[in-house]
């Protein structure tokens, strides 16, 4: 089998385009190759000129060094820096002072179609803004730097102001995403032992109101860290019932505060921690990452540069939400880094008319586009009218992130979306890697863009792809993706994981002695790279990642439940979709209600990001004579591939039940999952 045959085959690609005369290629790939061979030589020196073309209050001495823990990496010792003051304080400094920095618009709209609400906030706007949160949060609530606090926020313009404000005083944050429930938002609150609960009194979506605060009400219930709610109001209305020894809304707060109070950033450690995000793994509760300082503040300055090529004429637009790391990353801390002018938007990509997003990226004349592929394919099932009826001439570059992504959706993007003009990329990285560590680089001008590859490792980054030994397996074959050098931005000091230096050295560096990022891999002959999904039970569901554990625990918690399975499902559109087998304990009810029962329990325990596609009930579940449930026959069920070697297997009779429950759901709905 070729090369590019064996490609095929792993992606199930009938067809990729390999645009040689690509008119970002400057140079072949062979060029590249010398370049980042040259990087990865005088690497500890690479990586301290990217770094130091940021302002430090005082230069690092030792560039790279062991922590306290193995495998724990502490970068640019000694600096000092501020992310505040790099996003804010040096921009208003100069030129930048009345440059936009965002554009928020809010989800609902008038009669005529229009936003009812936008907002736009200059570089001057933000810098006084924070600075006046940063004194509400130093000294009306007494937080002081290594304190630590939670945002249960949604997408308005105080969500990345109070992760500055934090970040300003050197308060940890952890915003958790707003669509998750009161019990994930307790657990991710209760292990980073926060001492305030930031949130709103709720936001629009898809036009009805999410209300946030209730939801941060029920929380704090099981969270004794935590003294107050502090509220932002959002919604404008005076029917949120606040209770004084509860709540405080951050307005009152900042009422006396004068307009140009000057909160003085802290002078940091580069290895200081600056937000601790919570994601989800293969075992366990989920895993609080922690961010440093200097090196993260390294990666996302190099990766604004290289992968997305920012100038100062254009606007930028990264469709995330801010609680997942890509809005982190690359809607708060990076875009800001760079100074650039960017977009933020609260609502549903389709509402209230499937054209709302192209409608945005023409009335702001957007440039650079960061998307998902989840959203490209739920874009296609709507017609190409609403994105033509726009005009999209203005955009220069565009990439995608958050899984794998399909030849249709990548040719959509280019033609329909970038007219044939603009680079398609996509851009791998993780929660765990802080910045992008594997793309083309239109910025650095080297790469020839090849569709549909993450494309070579940057600069300074080493990537393998390795075989169950850890040895690497030639170009073309499919293995594991690990990566060999520590990078500024990984998991950072003390502990890598929050508080579980032991947990984070299992995960990540047990199996191979590198940081193993979970995911399958093939490397081209030209050394570029195309991550094919998850090899763990880890699932990426319209690109938010969730784990099967977490899912499978929220499930046997439920009185009725003695045993749960968990497995991802191939979807159209959101790439993958969980699929639950549940066996009932002998005195659960017998009744059709059981299914809808346990939705319901997974949105409460959970969010609804993780309610099943399918619950089945069956009375045993696939597993080995060691006990060991077969998801990996469950998984090839419901993808409809071959079962192979069963032979393991405790009951087979247990296989022909699954099989059994998944063709019968199948014949109901009549074909694909759903
Ligand atoms: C940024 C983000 C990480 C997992 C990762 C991989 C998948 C992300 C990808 C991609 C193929 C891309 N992933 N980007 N797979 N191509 N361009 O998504 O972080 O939520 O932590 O997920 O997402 O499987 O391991 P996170």
């Amino acid at each position: 089998m070729s090369q590019s045959e064996s490609i095929r085959d792993a992606l199930n690609f009938e067809e990729r385009i390999v645009l040689d005369n690509w008119a970002h290629r400057n140079v072949g790939v062979e060029d590249y190759r010398s370049f980042h061979q040259k990087s990865l030589e005088k690497f500890e020196e690479f990586w301290a000129g990217v770094a130091r073309e940021l302002e430090w209050f005082k230069d690092f001495e030792k560039i790279i060094e062991p922590g306290e823990y193995p495998n724990v990496y502490r970068w640019f010792v000694g600096g000092r820096l501020n992310l505040s003051h790099l996003c804010l304080d040096r921009h208003v400094k100069g030129w930048r002072k009345n440059k936009v920095a965002i554009i928020w618009e809010g989800e609902p709209v008038k009669e005529n179609g229009e936003p009812q609400e936008t907002r736009v906030l200059t570089y001057y706007d933000l810098y006084r803004y924070v600075n006046r949160v940063a004194y509400v949060l130093r000294e009306k609530l007494g937080l002081k730097k290594g304190d630590r606090v939670a945002f249960y926020m949604p997408m308005i313009p105080e969500l990345p102001i109070l992760m500055l404000a934090a970040a300003r005083i050197g308060v940890i944050f952890t915003q958790v995403f707003s669509g998750f429930s009161a019990e994930a938002l307790a657990s991710r609150v209760s292990d980073l032992g926060a001492k305030y609960i930031f949130t709103a009194d709720g936001y629009y979506r898809r036009g009805r109101i999410v209300r946030t605060k209730e939801i941060a009400d029920k929380a704090v219930e099981t969270c004794p860290t935590v003294e107050k709610i502090v509220l932002i109001r959002r919604l404008g209305s005076t029917e949120t019932p606040v209770d004084p020894a509860k709540h405080v809304y951050l307005e009152e707060l900042l009422e006396d505060v004068k307009s140009n109070v000057y909160v003085k950033p802290e002078e940091l450690e580069s290895t200081d921690i600056l937000y601790v995000l919570y994601t989800s793994g293969t075992t366990g509760k989920p895993k609080g990452i922690i961010h440093d300082t200097g090196g993260y503040a390294t990666i996302l300055h190099a990766t604004m540069k290289w992968v997305f090529d920012m100038r100062d004429d254009d606007v930028y637009w990264c469709t995330a939400d801010i609680g997942w790391v890509t809005g982190h990353s690359y809607i708060v801390f990076g875009p800001l880094l760079a100074g650039a002018t960017e977009i933020m938007y609260e609502g549903a990509p389709d509402f209230p008319a499937p054209d709302r997003w192209w409608s945005i990226i023409e009335r702001y004349g957007v440039t650079i586009f960061y998307t998902s592929p989840t959203a490209v394919r739920a874009f296609m099932r709507l017609g190409t009218e609403h994105v033509t009826k726009h005009d999209l001439s203005t955009l220069r570059l565009i990439h995608s992130v958050g899984e794998p992504i399909n030849p249709a959706a990548w040719r959509w993007l280019f033609e329909l979306v970038g007219g044939g003009r603009c680079p398609v990329g996509s851009t791998w990285w993780m929660t765990e890697t802080g910045g992008i560590l594997i793309s083309h680089t239109p910025g650095l001008k080297l790469v020839p863009l090849k569709a549909g590859t993450n494309g070579p490792p940057l600069p300074g980054i080493e990537a393998e792809v390795v075989n169950e030994d850890g040895v690497p397996v030639p170009n073309g074959v499919k293995g594991y993706l690990i990566i060999k050098r520590p990078w500024p931005g990984m998991l950072g000091p003390p502990t890598g994981m929050y508080g579980d230096p032991e947990r984070y050295n299992s995960v990540y560096f047990s199996r191979f002695g590198y940081f193993f990022t979970g995911d399958y891999a093939i490397r081209d002959n030209d050394g570029y790279i195309w991550v094919l999904g998850r090899s763990d039970e880890v699932l990426k569901v319209a690109g938010h990642r969730i784990g099967t554990y977490e899912l499978e625990s929220a499930l046997v918690a439920h009185p009725y439940v003695a045993e749960a399975a968990v497995i991802g499902a191939p979807d159209e559109v959101k790439g993958e979709v969980p699929i639950a087998y549940v066996v009932l304990k002998a005195d659960a009810p017998a009744s059709a209600k059981v299914q809808e029962e346990l939705r319901k329990w997974i949105r409460e325990r959970i969010g609804a990001i993780a309610e099943p596609k399918s619950i089945f009930v069956v009375s045993k579940l696939p597993k080995t004579r060691s006990g060991k449930i077969m998801r990996r026959i469950m998984r090839a069920l419901a993808a409809g591939t071959a079962i192979g070697d069963i032979t393991t297997l405790e009951d087979e009779a247990a296989v022909e039940e699954v099989k059994a429950a998944y063709e019968a759901l199948m014949k109901e709905i009549g074909g694909k999952t759903g």
